[in-house]
């Protein structure tokens, strides 16, 4: 059968592409698993020093497909109802928790509308870009359920409490323009550029010293919960590290040498 996700590597980007645009690449349980398969092997291949996840035809993501039989509720009486959070368990926060742990950056490139989980997969990416007519749809309320995939901690965190359980109560469809004015969004472009855009971006990515830029993302992370002082503590012992490492020998003897750098380190 066609995959689910289909996979290209571009130099040093993997490519991941949710491949089912019939169903505007709505989440089955053997999509999820696709995908997390993706990610481990892009995260154990050397060679990829940047992910790029995007979708196929036009749309991001519908999110959780609602007619997949492992969660769709019965409507025939008396049937007990699907435990859901089993799908959580299993499948979208081992997701949530690979993407953001990725030994490698991850760009999302939101080619249309990302709705439910999808919207926040996407925007559990390190770089989010968009096309002009992308959107996202914090679809969870109308359907009785709350932002999932790591929504209820993104969005307060990204855009303020307020903004936040205004997207999750409503569900309202943000296009990409408001969702870059409100710092959902790092770039939107033309619809026809995002490809092209994303992939400049993603191979912008792969030639930075990747360990150094995934300490960065690890090392904001946890700054999130740490007071001042002990923030400046972490990023000595990090940046230490760094410091012992290849890459900060090469970027600095580089500069030095005026000529491009080269660097390796994962
Ligand atoms: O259940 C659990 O495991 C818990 C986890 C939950 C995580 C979640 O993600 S919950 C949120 C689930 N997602 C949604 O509620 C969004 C549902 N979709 C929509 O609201 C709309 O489709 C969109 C706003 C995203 C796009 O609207 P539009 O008008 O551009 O397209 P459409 O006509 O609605 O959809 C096109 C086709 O995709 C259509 O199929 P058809 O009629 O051509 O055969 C539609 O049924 C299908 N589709 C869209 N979204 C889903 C879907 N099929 C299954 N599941 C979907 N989520």
């Amino acid at each position: 059968s066609e995959s689910l996700i289909q996979i290209e590597q571009h130099g040093g980007v993997r490519l991941l592409r949710l491949n089912r645009p019939e169903a505007l690449n709505a989440f089955t349980a053997a999509m999820l698993v696709q995908l997390r398969h993706a990610l481990t092997a892009a995260a154990e291949d050397g060679a990829t020093r940047c992910v790029l996840i995007t979708g196929a035809g036009r749309a991001f993501s519908a999110g959780q497909d609602l007619a997949d039989p492992l969660v769709a509720p019965s409507r025939e009486p008396g049937v007990a109802p699907k435990n859901i959070g089993h799908m959580l368990d299993q499948h979208y926060i081992p997701l949530a928790l690979q993407l953001r742990n990725m030994p490698v950056p991850v760009v999302a490139a939101v080619n249309g509308v990302a709705a439910g989980a999808g919207a926040n997969v996407a925007l559990g990416c390190d770089l989010v870009l968009a096309g002009e007519s992308a959107s996202f749809i914090q679809a969870f309320s109308k359907i009785g359920l709350l932002p999932d995939c790591g929504g209820t901690w993104l969005l307060p965190r990204l855009v303020g409490r307020a903004k936040a359980l205004e997207l999750a109560l409503l569900g309202e469809r943000l296009k990409s323009a408001e969702a870059e004015r409100l710092g959902l969004v790092s770039r939107v472009v033309p619809n026809a550029e995002l490809p092209e855009v994303a992939m400049a971006v993603a191979q912008k990515l792969a030639s930075l010293p990747t360990r150094a830029l995934v300490q960065t993302r690890r090392a904001m992370d946890e700054a999130l919960h740490l007071e001042f002082e002990p923030a400046l503590r972490r990023e000595a012992v990090l940046q230490s590290q760094l410091g012992f490492a290849h890459d900060y020998l090469e970027g600095t003897a580089a500069f030095l040498d005026k000529r491009p750098p080269a660097f390796k380190d994962r």
